[in-house]
Protein backbone atom coordinates (compact mmCIF):
# COMPACT_ATOMS: atom_id res chain seq x y z
CA UNK A 1 0.00 0.00 0.00
CA UNK A 2 1.54 3.51 -0.98
CA UNK A 3 0.47 6.57 -1.40
CA UNK A 4 -1.35 9.09 -4.25
CA UNK A 5 1.38 11.70 -4.82
CA UNK A 6 1.18 15.35 -6.54
CA UNK A 7 3.75 17.16 -7.80
CA UNK A 8 2.69 20.87 -8.68
CA UNK A 9 5.15 23.01 -11.11
CA UNK A 10 6.39 19.66 -12.60
CA UNK A 11 7.62 21.04 -15.55
CA UNK A 12 10.20 23.47 -13.71
CA UNK A 13 13.74 22.61 -12.62
CA UNK A 14 12.53 21.59 -8.95
CA UNK A 15 9.88 20.23 -10.06
CA UNK A 16 11.59 17.77 -12.53
CA UNK A 17 13.39 17.04 -9.75
CA UNK A 18 11.12 15.48 -7.34
CA UNK A 19 9.99 13.45 -9.90
CA UNK A 20 13.16 12.42 -10.59
CA UNK A 21 14.14 11.66 -7.17
CA UNK A 22 10.59 9.79 -6.23
CA UNK A 23 11.72 7.38 -8.59
CA UNK A 24 15.34 7.28 -7.34
CA UNK A 25 14.48 7.00 -3.95
CA UNK A 26 11.11 4.41 -4.84
CA UNK A 27 8.99 6.35 -2.57
CA UNK A 28 6.12 3.77 -2.34
CA UNK A 29 3.46 5.82 -4.95
CA UNK A 30 0.54 4.13 -5.92
CA UNK A 31 -0.46 6.45 -8.04
CA UNK A 32 1.35 10.00 -9.03
CA UNK A 33 0.07 13.69 -10.77
CA UNK A 34 2.19 15.62 -12.64
CA UNK A 35 0.44 19.30 -12.57
CA UNK A 36 1.35 22.39 -14.43
CA UNK A 37 -0.15 25.40 -15.74
CA UNK A 38 -2.22 26.24 -18.16
CA UNK A 39 0.84 26.89 -20.47
CA UNK A 40 2.43 23.89 -20.36
CA UNK A 41 -0.47 21.77 -20.25
CA UNK A 42 -0.34 18.19 -21.76
CA UNK A 43 3.78 18.82 -21.26
CA UNK A 44 5.16 15.01 -20.93
CA UNK A 45 7.53 14.47 -17.89
CA UNK A 46 9.65 11.31 -16.56
CA UNK A 47 8.76 9.86 -13.45
CA UNK A 48 11.48 6.79 -13.66
CA UNK A 49 10.92 4.72 -16.66
CA UNK A 50 7.31 6.07 -17.00
CA UNK A 51 6.61 9.50 -18.68
CA UNK A 52 3.26 11.20 -17.69
CA UNK A 53 1.47 13.89 -19.00
CA UNK A 54 1.15 17.05 -17.10
CA UNK A 55 -2.34 18.21 -15.88
CA UNK A 56 -4.20 21.40 -15.24
CA UNK A 57 -3.18 22.85 -11.47
CA UNK A 58 -5.65 25.34 -11.97
CA UNK A 59 -8.86 22.72 -12.32
CA UNK A 60 -7.03 19.78 -10.08
CA UNK A 61 -9.26 17.97 -7.70
CA UNK A 62 -6.93 17.16 -4.66
CA UNK A 63 -9.62 15.37 -2.59
CA UNK A 64 -8.22 11.39 -2.18
CA UNK A 65 -4.46 12.71 -3.19
CA UNK A 66 -2.19 12.22 0.26
CA UNK A 67 1.13 14.53 -0.61
CA UNK A 68 1.37 17.12 -2.89
CA UNK A 69 4.78 18.54 -3.09
CA UNK A 70 4.71 22.21 -4.12
CA UNK A 71 7.30 23.51 -6.63
CA UNK A 72 5.22 26.72 -8.65
CA UNK A 73 6.45 30.06 -6.40
CA UNK A 74 4.37 31.79 -3.86
CA UNK A 75 2.06 33.07 -6.30
CA UNK A 76 0.48 30.10 -6.93
CA UNK A 77 1.35 28.30 -4.00
CA UNK A 78 -1.25 31.34 -2.33
CA UNK A 79 -4.09 30.21 -4.09
CA UNK A 80 -3.69 26.24 -4.88
CA UNK A 81 -1.89 25.22 -2.10
CA UNK A 82 -4.64 26.08 0.91
CA UNK A 83 -7.24 24.14 -1.68
CA UNK A 84 -5.28 21.13 -1.65
CA UNK A 85 -4.57 21.43 2.72
CA UNK A 86 -8.18 21.73 2.70
CA UNK A 87 -9.32 19.21 0.57
CA UNK A 88 -7.13 16.47 2.93
CA UNK A 89 -3.91 16.33 0.91
CA UNK A 90 -0.85 17.18 3.24
CA UNK A 91 1.34 20.25 1.52
CA UNK A 92 5.10 20.38 0.95
CA UNK A 93 5.91 23.57 -0.26
CA UNK A 94 9.18 24.43 -1.92
CA UNK A 95 8.42 28.71 -1.86
CA UNK A 96 9.14 31.25 0.83
CA UNK A 97 5.86 31.88 1.51
CA UNK A 98 5.02 29.69 4.83
CA UNK A 99 8.46 28.95 6.69
CA UNK A 100 8.46 32.11 8.61
CA UNK A 101 4.80 31.06 9.59
CA UNK A 102 4.80 30.16 13.76
CA UNK A 103 2.35 27.57 12.78
CA UNK A 104 3.71 25.56 9.98
CA UNK A 105 6.89 23.13 10.44
CA UNK A 106 9.91 24.65 8.79
CA UNK A 107 11.89 21.05 8.04
CA UNK A 108 15.28 19.36 6.90
CA UNK A 109 14.99 16.32 8.10
CA UNK A 110 18.55 15.53 9.32
CA UNK A 111 17.89 18.46 11.43
CA UNK A 112 14.85 18.79 13.07
CA UNK A 113 12.65 15.57 12.10
CA UNK A 114 10.47 16.35 15.21
CA UNK A 115 9.03 18.91 13.81
CA UNK A 116 7.11 17.07 11.28
CA UNK A 117 4.24 16.58 13.80
CA UNK A 118 3.69 20.06 14.13
CA UNK A 119 2.14 19.58 10.23
CA UNK A 120 -1.61 18.86 11.09
CA UNK A 121 -2.27 22.57 12.33
CA UNK A 122 -2.97 23.70 8.50
CA UNK A 123 -1.52 20.49 6.58
CA UNK A 124 1.31 22.31 4.77
CA UNK A 125 5.28 22.00 5.83
CA UNK A 126 7.60 24.08 4.36
CA UNK A 127 10.88 23.65 2.54
CA UNK A 128 13.37 25.76 3.40
CA UNK A 129 15.57 27.86 0.86
CA UNK A 130 18.27 26.00 -0.82
CA UNK A 131 20.99 28.02 0.64
CA UNK A 132 19.90 27.19 4.26
CA UNK A 133 19.38 23.47 3.77
CA UNK A 134 22.69 22.58 2.91
CA UNK A 135 24.42 24.85 5.51
CA UNK A 136 21.98 23.71 8.18
CA UNK A 137 22.78 19.77 7.69
CA UNK A 138 26.28 20.65 8.44
CA UNK A 139 26.22 23.17 11.43
CA UNK A 140 23.31 20.97 13.23
CA UNK A 141 25.75 17.91 14.07
CA UNK A 142 29.02 20.61 15.53
CA UNK A 143 26.02 22.88 17.29
CA UNK A 144 24.87 19.62 18.98
CA UNK A 145 28.77 19.03 20.10
CA UNK A 146 29.89 22.91 20.89
CA UNK A 147 26.58 25.22 20.66
CA UNK A 148 26.89 27.35 18.15
CA UNK A 149 27.15 31.38 18.63
CA UNK A 150 27.93 33.38 15.79
CA UNK A 151 27.75 32.46 11.60
CA UNK A 152 28.94 34.32 9.09
CA UNK A 153 28.50 32.71 5.57
CA UNK A 154 29.56 34.02 2.27
CA UNK A 155 27.52 32.19 -0.21
CA UNK A 156 28.54 31.26 -4.39
CA UNK A 157 24.98 30.23 -5.79
CA UNK A 158 24.34 28.62 -9.00
CA UNK A 159 22.30 30.26 -11.76
CA UNK A 160 19.75 27.01 -11.62
CA UNK A 161 18.56 28.41 -8.09
CA UNK A 162 17.00 31.45 -10.36
CA UNK A 163 15.23 28.92 -12.58
CA UNK A 164 15.36 27.47 -16.03
CA UNK A 165 15.88 31.42 -17.44
CA UNK A 166 18.74 31.83 -15.03
CA UNK A 167 20.25 28.89 -17.10
CA UNK A 168 19.73 30.20 -20.01
CA UNK A 169 21.05 33.40 -19.47
CA UNK A 170 23.91 32.31 -18.41
CA UNK A 171 23.97 30.40 -21.65
CA UNK A 172 23.62 32.89 -23.86
CA UNK A 173 25.80 35.25 -22.51
CA UNK A 174 28.80 33.08 -22.31
CA UNK A 175 28.20 31.94 -26.18
CA UNK A 176 27.87 35.89 -27.06
CA UNK A 177 31.03 36.84 -25.46
CA UNK A 178 32.82 34.58 -28.02
CA UNK A 179 29.75 35.56 -30.74
CA UNK A 180 29.00 38.97 -30.19
CA UNK A 181 26.59 39.11 -32.77
CA UNK A 182 24.67 36.24 -30.36
CA UNK A 183 24.60 39.43 -27.45
CA UNK A 184 21.62 39.26 -25.26
CA UNK A 185 21.35 42.17 -22.58
CA UNK A 186 20.91 40.84 -19.12
CA UNK A 187 17.55 40.07 -18.40
CA UNK A 188 16.77 37.46 -15.17
CA UNK A 189 20.38 38.92 -13.97
CA UNK A 190 20.84 42.53 -13.13
CA UNK A 191 24.59 42.65 -14.63
CA UNK A 192 25.78 39.92 -17.13
CA UNK A 193 26.23 36.77 -15.06
CA UNK A 194 28.55 35.00 -17.66
CA UNK A 195 32.42 35.62 -16.81
CA UNK A 196 31.53 37.23 -13.68
CA UNK A 197 29.80 37.55 -9.65
CA UNK A 198 26.76 39.65 -8.56
CA UNK A 199 26.05 40.40 -5.12
CA UNK A 200 22.76 40.41 -5.09
CA UNK A 201 19.81 37.94 -5.13
CA UNK A 202 16.56 38.37 -4.09
CA UNK A 203 15.04 41.66 -3.07
CA UNK A 204 17.22 44.11 -1.11
CA UNK A 205 15.64 45.19 2.16
CA UNK A 206 15.69 48.28 4.20
CA UNK A 207 18.87 47.50 6.55
CA UNK A 208 20.68 46.88 3.50
CA UNK A 209 20.61 43.19 3.40
CA UNK A 210 19.29 41.08 0.65
CA UNK A 211 15.91 38.83 1.12
CA UNK A 212 17.95 35.98 0.11
CA UNK A 213 20.17 36.90 2.93
CA UNK A 214 17.39 37.58 5.30
CA UNK A 215 16.55 34.06 4.45
CA UNK A 216 19.62 31.98 5.69
CA UNK A 217 19.04 34.07 9.11
CA UNK A 218 15.37 33.80 10.14
CA UNK A 219 15.57 30.68 8.57
CA UNK A 220 18.67 29.13 10.29
CA UNK A 221 16.85 30.22 13.59
CA UNK A 222 13.86 28.32 13.03
CA UNK A 223 15.41 24.85 12.17
CA UNK A 224 18.34 25.19 14.82
CA UNK A 225 18.10 27.61 17.57
CA UNK A 226 16.83 30.91 17.75
CA UNK A 227 19.87 32.04 19.84
CA UNK A 228 22.24 31.21 16.90
CA UNK A 229 23.56 34.58 15.28
CA UNK A 230 23.57 34.68 11.41
CA UNK A 231 25.22 36.98 8.87
CA UNK A 232 25.22 36.23 5.38
CA UNK A 233 26.27 37.68 1.82
CA UNK A 234 24.92 36.04 -1.22
CA UNK A 235 26.52 35.44 -4.30
CA UNK A 236 25.33 34.54 -7.85
CA UNK A 237 27.95 33.05 -9.93
CA UNK A 238 28.69 32.03 -13.20
CA UNK A 239 27.87 27.98 -12.30
CA UNK A 240 25.06 25.75 -13.82
CA UNK A 241 24.31 23.35 -10.56
CA UNK A 242 25.72 23.25 -7.18
CA UNK A 243 25.58 26.05 -4.86
CA UNK A 244 28.76 26.24 -2.32
CA UNK A 245 29.04 28.47 0.52
CA UNK A 246 31.97 29.51 2.60
CA UNK A 247 31.28 29.31 6.47
CA UNK A 248 32.61 30.71 9.63
CA UNK A 249 31.59 29.28 12.85
CA UNK A 250 31.79 30.81 16.48
CA UNK A 251 31.13 28.37 19.11
CA UNK A 252 30.34 28.67 22.87
CA UNK A 253 33.21 26.39 23.59
CA UNK A 254 36.38 25.19 21.59
CA UNK A 255 35.99 22.46 19.11
CA UNK A 256 38.81 21.00 17.50
CA UNK A 257 39.20 20.97 13.78
CA UNK A 258 39.76 16.98 13.64
CA UNK A 259 36.97 16.32 16.64
CA UNK A 260 34.65 18.28 14.15
CA UNK A 261 35.81 16.55 10.62
CA UNK A 262 35.15 13.00 12.41
CA UNK A 263 31.92 14.43 14.05
CA UNK A 264 30.62 15.78 10.13
CA UNK A 265 32.00 12.10 8.71
CA UNK A 266 29.49 10.28 10.79
CA UNK A 267 26.60 13.14 10.34
CA UNK A 268 23.53 12.16 8.99
CA UNK A 269 23.46 13.34 5.00
CA UNK A 270 27.29 14.66 5.02
CA UNK A 271 30.09 13.98 3.07
CA UNK A 272 33.65 15.23 4.21
CA UNK A 273 36.30 15.75 1.28
CA UNK A 274 39.16 17.70 3.19
CA UNK A 275 42.90 17.05 2.28
CA UNK A 276 45.20 19.48 2.47
CA UNK A 277 46.08 18.45 -1.24
CA UNK A 278 45.58 19.60 -4.72
CA UNK A 279 41.81 18.82 -5.39
CA UNK A 280 41.69 17.59 -1.47
CA UNK A 281 38.06 19.57 -1.72
CA UNK A 282 35.10 19.78 -3.14
CA UNK A 283 33.48 22.10 -6.17
CA UNK A 284 29.99 22.52 -7.35
CA UNK A 285 30.73 20.20 -10.76
CA UNK A 286 31.47 17.17 -8.46
CA UNK A 287 28.11 17.46 -6.56
CA UNK A 288 25.50 17.83 -9.15
CA UNK A 289 23.30 14.60 -8.93
CA UNK A 290 24.39 13.48 -5.51
CA UNK A 291 22.33 13.76 -2.45
CA UNK A 292 24.90 14.54 -0.13
CA UNK A 293 26.19 17.94 1.09
CA UNK A 294 30.27 18.00 1.14
CA UNK A 295 32.09 19.50 3.31
CA UNK A 296 35.97 20.66 3.04
CA UNK A 297 38.46 22.83 3.68
CA UNK A 298 37.57 22.50 7.44
CA UNK A 299 40.50 24.51 9.97
CA UNK A 300 40.62 26.14 12.48
CA UNK A 301 39.94 29.98 12.75
CA UNK A 302 42.78 31.20 14.89
CA UNK A 303 41.39 35.05 14.68
CA UNK A 304 38.91 33.67 17.90
CA UNK A 305 39.00 31.61 20.46
CA UNK A 306 36.32 29.04 19.52
CA UNK A 307 36.18 29.51 15.47
CA UNK A 308 35.80 26.91 12.57
CA UNK A 309 36.27 27.56 9.13
CA UNK A 310 34.58 25.33 6.15
CA UNK A 311 33.64 25.17 3.01
CA UNK A 312 29.94 23.38 2.43
CA UNK A 313 28.53 22.15 -1.04
CA UNK A 314 25.74 20.89 -2.65
CA UNK A 315 23.37 20.38 -5.20
CA UNK A 316 20.87 23.27 -5.24
CA UNK A 317 17.54 21.47 -6.84
CA UNK A 318 18.45 18.12 -4.86
CA UNK A 319 19.75 18.67 -0.91
CA UNK A 320 18.79 22.35 -1.67
CA UNK A 321 14.69 21.67 -2.54
CA UNK A 322 13.72 18.36 -4.60
CA UNK A 323 15.58 15.87 -2.21
CA UNK A 324 15.00 17.58 0.73
CA UNK A 325 10.79 18.17 0.02
CA UNK A 326 11.36 14.24 -0.95
CA UNK A 327 12.94 13.36 2.54
CA UNK A 328 10.38 14.96 4.16
CA UNK A 329 7.70 13.22 2.44
CA UNK A 330 9.88 10.23 3.73
CA UNK A 331 9.22 11.71 7.41
CA UNK A 332 5.56 12.23 6.88
CA UNK A 333 5.15 7.98 5.69
CA UNK A 334 7.45 7.05 8.24
CA UNK A 335 6.06 8.92 11.27
CA UNK A 336 2.65 10.15 10.33
CA UNK A 337 0.60 8.87 7.69
CA UNK A 338 1.41 5.11 8.25
CA UNK A 339 0.19 3.04 4.93
CA UNK A 340 0.16 -0.80 4.75
C1 LIG B 1 18.25 31.24 -5.57
N1 LIG B 1 17.81 30.48 -3.31
O1 LIG B 1 19.29 30.58 -5.51
C2 LIG B 1 17.24 31.17 -4.44
C3 LIG B 1 15.96 30.53 -4.88
N2 LIG B 1 16.15 29.19 -5.29
O2 LIG B 1 17.94 31.97 -6.52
Amino acid sequence: MGYRVVVAGATGNVGREMLNILAERQFPVDEIAALASRKSLGTEVSFGDKTIKTKDLDTFDFTGWDIALFAVGSGPTKEYAPKAAKAGCVVIDNSSLYRYDPDIPLIVPEVNPEAVMGYAKKNIIANPNCSTAQMVVALKPLHDRAKIKRVVVSTYQSVSGAGKDGMDELWDQTKAVYNPTDDKPAKKFTKQIAFNVIPHIDVFMEDGQTKEEWKMVVETKKIIDPSIKVTATCVRVPVFVGHSEAVNVEFEEFLDEDEAREILREAPGCMVIDKRENGGYVTPIECVGDFATFISRIRQDSTIDNGLNMWIVSDNLRKGAALNAVQIAELLGNRVLKKG
